[in-house]
């Protein structure tokens, strides 16, 4: 009898797949108990029970028990920066806020001021030991923001680092631009003319260099207007690249509305989302990336409208926004757990969120976020007894093992 041509076989585990075409197994999760997972070239190459398991002779792991997940998507980070905000934080913690912090010089550019001190070597060896935190908890893919260089060169520092965090760890880095991200203090009171270097000569250059997957932008009163934000969806339009944004954070501008005219991957945060614009979001396949940990850190009141989303269709995707200002966030599980208890998110939407959801909101909706044959063999065994745990638990080690394109990592 012919063999199938498996380079490793994992078995041992029960698998919640999140397999957005085949849910007949289950309720959502696309469970298969007693699952067999075989791989080869990276990819996952054969999924089902592993009782029906092919005839091979590849190496055959048991992975001693728990249940099997994709590999977590952090689809919203700002792991490379300069110096930290802990001082800001007690500020905070005083009653100043987050708006009359960034009115008085400091918030993000604080962080410029450091981001651009810094060196690749420093920028690499701190965003590397936040990376590993996330990774510890499960993350096998990530998307990490420029937007603290604010200038040419510092930005393309800050996406060199994040490729070179892709090159030497076990992880997927998606890289996004986000010049539009604050005026640099030197543009003070010129804000067009700063989007127009973005536009003239930032976002050219890092397109020229393949440093970004994505452009994204700050849609808000302390940063850019939808007619600046929308100059720079041009440019990246023209230059092949797809856009996302922050969004509706902290006042409803209508930059989600933007996003979706230009086809966003995804519009973020969005506490004070309009009806009208998640309407339009609904209609672009514009995921909607919520991001509890900034809400909780500011103290923010306002819920973003999850049922109205809910009920409209929108792919909802959960993420960290580790930075060192609104969400000095070290776990993703902690975030799908924010998700459930301060959004109302059931724990199957906030699994989706950091798998088929959040690969969407990357642009990787045919190759990550699902365990099924042709996709990435990413995955991750954990430590529990249903799926629900991963909401559940409030810190924790629960993860048994993390495998990386087929490798255990
Ligand atoms: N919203 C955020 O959550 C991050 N950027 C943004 O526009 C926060 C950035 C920071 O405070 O350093
Ligand atoms: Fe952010």
């Amino acid at each position: 009898m012919a063999q199938a041509s498996f380079e490793q076989v994992y078995h041992g585990f029960h698998a919640a797949t999140m397999d957005a075409t085949d849910l007949t197994h289950s309720n959502g999760y696309g469970i298969i108990e007693d699952a067999a997972i075989a791989v080869a070239k990276g990819n996952i190459v054969w999924i089902g029970k592993a009782i029906e398991l092919p005839v091979h002779s590849a190496p055959t792991s048991h992975l001693g028990g728990g249940w099997v997940t994709p590999g977590l998507i952090d689809c919203h980070t700002h792991l490379v920066f300069g110096g930290d905000r802990a001082t800001e934080y007690e500020m905070r913690l005083q009653g100043a806020s987050y708006e009359d912090i960034a009115k008085a010089g400091g918030g993000i550019v604080s962080t410029v001021t450091d981001t651009r001190k810094s060196s690749e070597a420093e920028l690499f060896a701190s965003a590397k030991k936040r990376l590993s935190a996330l990774m510890s908890d499960g993350v096998t893919c990530v998307e990490v923001k420029s937007g603290y260089g604010l200038d040419l060169a510092t930005e393309t520092k800050m996406l060199t680092v994040a490729r070179q965090l892709g090159n030497d760890l076990p992880v997927t880095v998606r890289t996004t631009c986000l010049a539009a991200h604050a005026l640099p203090p030197e543009y003070k009171g010129q804000a067009d003319a700063y989007i127009n270097l973005v536009c003239e000569r930032i976002l050219p250059s890092i397109a020229q260099a393949g440093l970004a997957d994505a452009v994204d932008g700050f849609c808000e009163g302390i940063a850019f207007s939808v007619e600046q934000i929308e100059r720079v969806f041009q440019t990246a339009q023209a230059l092949g690249l797809p856009v996302k944004l922050h969004a509706e954070q902290l006042s409803d501008l209508g930059g989600s509305g933007l996003a979706a005219k230009y086809n966003a991957l995804s519009s973020d945060h969005l506490e004070y989302l309009s009806d009208a614009d998640a309407v339009a979001m609904a209609k672009a396949g514009t995921v909607a990336v919520i991001l509890p940990g900034a809400f909780f850190c500011l103290k923010e009141t306002k819920l973003p409208p999850i049922a109205r989303l809910r009920e409209l269709g929108v792919a909802m995707a959960v993420a960290s926004d580790a930075n060192p200002g609104s969400a000095p966030v070290l776990s993703l599980r902690l975030m799908m757990s924010m998700a459930c208890t301060l959004f109302g998110l059931t724990p199957l939407e906030a699994l989706q969120g950091v798998t088929i959801h959040g690969a969407k909101a990357l642009g990787l909706g045919d190759s990550h976020g699902q365990l099924k044959q042709g996709f990435a063999a990413d995955f991750v065994c954990w430590d529990i007894n249903k799926p629900a745990e991963l909401c559940y638990w409030l810190g924790g080690q629960l993860v048994k093992h993390r495998a990386v394109a087929g490798e255990m990592t």
